[in-house]
Formats: structure tokens, sequence, C-alpha cells
């Protein structure tokens, strides 16, 4: 009987070891827990290289040397929508007789309100201060008691562009200045000389504008970017405790667009920064440069890919075959070259999602496909495929069963488990995915690099001309000596 005892505990004391030993080398086994000097976030880029990378929160940026984090500016305020508001403390004696309001700001509409403060018919005394944008027309109107002031600036301001508002009032006399003009002047009405305000003050529409007064014509917010309100030489907090916002989003870059042009898509980056994808046609930094022709030969310096969406391409990838033909000449030796696959995770299946993807991994390339019962991985490796030359790539898969081959070098693989059909969100990738290494699972993070000369759906559809058939484009250039 003791003897039994004592064989269970040990049993038990040898089964709890090998538990503790699974789960702790389960927890060091990213390079995030092996070595990591970050000092707030963690996250491993790849765990089999050991590389990771340092993330920071909210309020701070990464340190340029890429492991601490410093305090970043405090976000600003963006009025997204036509009945948001920041409600900030009331500015009561402060301003009675003298009021000098400066205010920038990146408006995204022409009309609406940008400030008011004061008068409801709640409160006891008539005196406001606002501030609209009409037609893109600033307006400035106050009231002291006795009837109002209204000043509008001579210039129309532009969409999307950062304008500096200062209005000011000294006794009934009140100046307008738009973007540094030599301003507008004007006169309230009546014998009332001070400015008595309760409640408080608002950016964007006032939460009832019912309650404003009848001058107050626009009763919905402008929408864009606060930037700084300063009242008497007072920087207002527009993130203090006592702020509340309603339908506010903070200031990006890529707020509204961002600064691409000629249609690019702006994607932030790290905090503060921000990358446009450009069209076909278009290149440097805000795609603002167009180019002499669309390149005919797709070249890819890292950020760029290009998305096809037409049937006659995506019905050659996706069901029971996945033939074509495409002619390369790599740059670097590791880049996603061709993507497609579902869109979300599976999450019953337990075999991740499906899809198929060539890519180059250190010189090799690697065709890999997953049809919902597992990755399967063909590699080959060529031994003049860094020459500078064009070379012919072909990836022929029927079913489970699929072969890559380049010039003599070739493989083939057959996927685990019954899959067949090969499903795909109807989306074809070349060059890069955006938010590659999360809608890869991890497997690629690495764009393209280098030029794209044809893609040819052999038994099955067209010649892709490259660069006229995409659906999306971004940052392609033209590989001159292609
Ligand atoms: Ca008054």
């Amino acid at each position: 009987m003791a003897t039994t005892t004592i064989y269970s505990k040990l049993l038990l004391t040898l089964t709890l070891w090998v538990a503790f030993t699974a789960i702790r080398n389960n927890l060091v086994s990213g390079s995030c827990a092996r070595r990591s000097g970050c000092e707030q976030i963690c996250v491993d880029v790849n765990i089999t290289s050991g590389e990771y990378s340092c993330q920071c929160r909210r309020g701070y940026k990464l340190h340029t040397d890429n492991e601490t984090c410093v305090v970043s500016p405090v976000p600003k305020p963006f009025l997204t929508a036509n009945n948001s508001y920041v409600e900030l403390p009331s500015l009561s004696d402060l301003v009675p007789i003298q009021t000098i309001i400066e205010l920038t700001m990146k408006p995204t509409s022409l009309d609406g309100t940008i400030l008011f403060t004061g008068y409801s018919v709640l409160s006891q005394t008539a005196d406001f201060i606002l501030l609209t944008l009409e037609g893109g027309h600033v307006v400035f109107r106050y009231d002291l008691g006795s009837g109002p002031a209204e000043i509008r600036s001579l210039q129309s301001i532009e969409n999307n562009t950062w304008i500096s508002i200062k209005a000011s009032r000294w006794g009934r006399v009140g100046v307008l200045r738009v973007n540094g003009d030599t301003g507008v002047v004007g006169l309230s009405l009546g014998t009332a000389s001070r400015l008595n305000l309760k409640g408080y003050l608002y950016l964007g529409r006032h939460p009832s504008p019912c309650l404003m007064p009848q001058f107050a014509s626009s009763s919905i917010s402008v929408t864009g970017c606060v930037e700084k309100v300063v009242i008497n030489y007072q920087t207002l907090d527009l993130n203090g405790p006592q702020v509340k916002n309603f339908i506010v989003d903070n200031c990006s870059p890529c707020s509204n667009g961002g600064p691409c042009q000629n249609g690019g898509i702006c994607k932030d980056s790290t905090l503060g920064n921000y990358m446009c994808l450009c069209p076909c046609g278009f290149n440097n930094t805000n795609c603002e440069t167009a180019q002499d022709r669309i390149p005919r030969i797709a070249k890819f310096t890292g950020d760029g890919y290009l998305m096809y969406t037409d049937d006659s391409i995506t019905r050659c990838v996706q069901g029971a075959r996945t033939s074509f033909l495409l002619t390369i000449k790599p740059l670097s030796t590791s880049g996603l070259i061709f993507w497609s696959g579902q869109s979300t995770f599976p999450s019953v299946s337990g075999h991740g999602k499906q899809f198929i993807a060539l890519n180059l991994c250190d010189g090799m390339l690697q065709l890999r496909f997953n049809l919902g019962t597992g990755d399967a991985l063909v590699n080959v490796s060529h031994p003049t495929l860094f020459d500078g030359n064009y070379h012919t790539i072909r990836v022929q898969r029927t079913g489970n069963r699929a072969s890559l081959s380049v010039g003599r070098s070739g493989g083939m693989a057959i996927s685990p488990g019954s899959g067949y059909y090969l499903r795909t969100n109807r989306k074809v990738y070349l060059g890069a995915v955006p938010d590659m290494w999360e809608v890869t699972e991890g497997r690629y993070s690495t764009s393209f690099e280098g030029c794209l000369r044809t893609w040819i759906f052999e038994q099955c559809g067209p010649v892709v001309m490259l660069t006229r058939d995409f659906y999306v484009a971004a940052n392609i250039e033209n590989c001159l000596f292609g």
C-alpha cells in the first residue's frame, strides 16, 4: 500500500515537472524572451533568426536606439464627423476686455463650426464668441450683449491644408486674420463692451445646436485636425483631464487621406510618420511626380505591389488548378513574389488559411501552398537566378500536387491531407501583400525587389499586361534597362 502511495507521488511529481518544463520552454522560445532590450513592448519578428522589434505604448515613441521609449507629442484631436466636438473648460471671466484667439487647424470640410463659447438659451447672458467656416471663408462672430459683430475673411481657404486663424477683439472692435493676411476689421452693435462668458468652450459643434444663437447659422462641426488653440497667449490643453471628446479621433499624418497626391494611399508608419503607396505612373514621397509613361515592366523597390481582382486572372489561381509563367529579374535574394489566399483565419480547421505563395528566401525560390489541410513546400535553387538577367518561373498545381521550375532546376510537392481545391479571397498580389506579416500569418515579411516582365497563364487565361490589368498598383517604378 505504502509503496503504491510513494509511486503515485513520484508519478505526480514527474508529471508536474514535465508540464512545468514544457510551459517554461514554450515561454522562452521567442526571441523576445531570450534577449530583449525593449523598454516597453517586444514583438518577435522572426523566431528562427532571433529578430525582434521594440514598440512603445500610446503617448510614447521609439528612440533612435530602437529599444527605449521617449515621450512623444500628445496626440491632437481630429474632428471626424459633422457632430464631433471637444468640450473644454469655460473661459469665464478670463477674457472680458480683450480676447485673442489663435487657432491652427487643417480642415477637411469647408463648412461648419470651428469654435464656440458663451451664450445659450439657458444662460442669463447673450454674450458669445463663434468661429465658423462658411464656404471656405472663416467667419468671426461675437456678441458682447447688445448685438453681434460679423467679420468674414476675404480669401477662402483650401480644403486639407493647414490654416492659422487669429481672431481678436478689444472692446467692441474685432480683427480677423487668416494665414497672416492683413486682416478684416469689424465692430459689434450697441454699447456693450465686455465679454461675459458662461458655459464650456467647444471645438466643433455645440452638443445642442438648438441652444446656440440664431447667428450661429452652422449647426454642424467642421471636420479636420486641430493642432493648437491659444487664448490670450495661453495654450489650451486639448487633452487635459476635464476635456470631453465626442466622435473625435487622433490626428495622424494619414488623417483624411493624408498628404499623398494623385490617388496615393497613405499608410501611417511609426508615430508621426507616413508612407505613400503611389498608383502606377506616379512616384516620390507624396506621389507628386508623374512618370513619363506608365512602366511596361514593373520594378519593385521594396515597398510596392500590384493587386489583381479580374476574374480571368483569379480563376487561373484558385480552384483545382494554378498554372502560370512569370518572368522576373530579382535584385535581392529574399522577398514575396506572388500571393493569393483567404482573408480570414479559419479557426476551426486548425491548419491555417488557404493560400498559394511564391517567394525568394535567402536565394532559394520557394512555392508554398495550403489547401486547408496543411502547408506544402517546394524549394528550388537555380545557380544563375541572380545574374541580372530575366528568368522564367513556371508554377503548376493540379489539386494537391504542385511543381515549381526555373530553367533546368525544379521540384514538386504534394500537400498533406485531402485538400484539393484552393479557395482564396479572389485577390492576387505580386511583389508584396499589405500587412504582410499578419495576412501571411508570419510566413513572409519582406517585399520583392526586382523587375517583373511578363505573366502568362498557360492553358487557362490571358497574357496579363502587368501594368495595365491591375486593380491596385502601389509604388511601381519603371525598369529602365529591362
Ligand atoms: Ca457683456
